[in-house]
């Protein structure tokens, strides 16, 4: 089954954070009028606020990337804020969606939903089977209530909510703060200013061993209007870009692209996190999408971003 975006009216729900803006980037390619509302005008953890935008607005689909997100620490230190504020939003635009005869929503989970020691590569049907990783469980469970609300939906009422997780996320328009990014930018920030003072190392957090998959966010959004279009199912899809490197092989290719290099300190006080986090994407790919970059490619084009929009500012 097939959905024809031409004419639609498509909410991307986020789009001022890195995922959304990607989003209606992506979507300026397609045949549809994409329709935004910051923080402003209605406030996604207010239901009847979400209520009545959506029934003024009336969107004919929906990209539900609105989310409170951080890194480690942020999500550590955190919890409260990172499992209400997403159990609210989400519980209120799926409702308000199938309120509204939306006709097709697509809900963005994230790769901590799985077990901290599932089997590797981590595919769909692993979710579940396991104890989550502490450092992030509270936005977890927050990403399976929103993955199980659409599957509980669309089983009650038929409708055509689905959801992907994405792996670890980069690109234009990511969060540059030391205390709550996540690694990717915060490790271009510090070789960057470690560059421009001449400083001779750079601290990095952990024991540098964990194993993570990075995402150019312009990926995603591709295969998320892909999946927009050509997916109907309750399976939660896998988006990622098959590979991995440890963190502190991470450093030294943005230690390359930076044009910098610097002894590596590790912090120890600070923690790991889950150890390997790679998932299985051959569901995706047997739908027909299969087009991530290098992670070279995206961190030279993501640190080029950085100079322009960030640094100095
Ligand atoms: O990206 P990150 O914060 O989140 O950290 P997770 C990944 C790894 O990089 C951890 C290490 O082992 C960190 O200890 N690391 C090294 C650093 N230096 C740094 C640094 O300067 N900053 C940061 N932030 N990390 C998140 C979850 O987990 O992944 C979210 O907390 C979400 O919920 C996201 O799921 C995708 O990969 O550990």
């Amino acid at each position: 089954m097939t959905y024809d975006l031409t004419g639609k009216r498509v909410w991307v729900a986020g789009h001022r954070g890195m995922v959304g803006g990607a989003v209606v980037r992506r979507l300026a390619s397609e045949a549809c009028d994409v329709i935004t509302a910051g923080r402003d005008v209605v406030d996604l953890t207010d239901q009847a606020a979400v209520n009545a935008w959506m029934a003024r607005e009336k969107p004919d689909a929906i990209v539900l990337a609105a989310a409170k997100v951080g890194g480690i620490h942020a999500n550590n230190s955190r919890p409260a804020e990172f499992i209400r504020d997403n159990l609210v939003l989400e519980a209120n635009v799926i409702h308000a969606a199938y309120e509204n005869g939306v006709e097709k929503l697509l809900f963005l989970g994230s790769s901590c939903i799985y077990p901290k020691f599932a089997p590797q590569p981590i595919k769909e049907e692993h979710l579940l089977t396991g104890a989550l990783e502490p450092t992030n469980e509270w936005y977890a469970i927050a990403k399976i209530a929103g993955i199980k609300m659409c599957q509980a939906y669309r089983k009650q009422y038929g409708v055509d909510f689905i959801s992907a997780q994405p792996t670890n996320l980069y690109g234009p328009g990511d969060n540059y703060d030391l205390e709550s990014s996540h690694v990717l930018p915060a490790l271009l920030r510090k070789f960057h200013e470690a560059k421009v003072a001449g400083s001779p190392s750079v601290t990095l957090w952990g024991s540098g061993t964990p194993l993570r998959e990075f995402l150019h966010v312009d990926d995603l959004a591709d295969a998320l209007v892909f999946l927009l279009k050509s997916y109907s199912g309750d399976v939660p899809v896998n988006v990622g870009s098959g590979s991995e490197v440890t963190i502190r092989e991470l450093a030294e290719t943005i230690a390359s692209v930076a044009g910098y290099e610097a002894e590596l300190v590790f912090d120890s006080t600070k923690p790991d996190g889950t150890p390997r986090k790679l998932m299985d994407s051959s569901y995706l790919h047997g739908l027909g999408w299969n087009k991530a970059r290098s992670l070279k490619d995206g961190v030279t084009q993501t640190y080029d971003c950085f100079l322009r929009d960030v640094a100095g500012k």
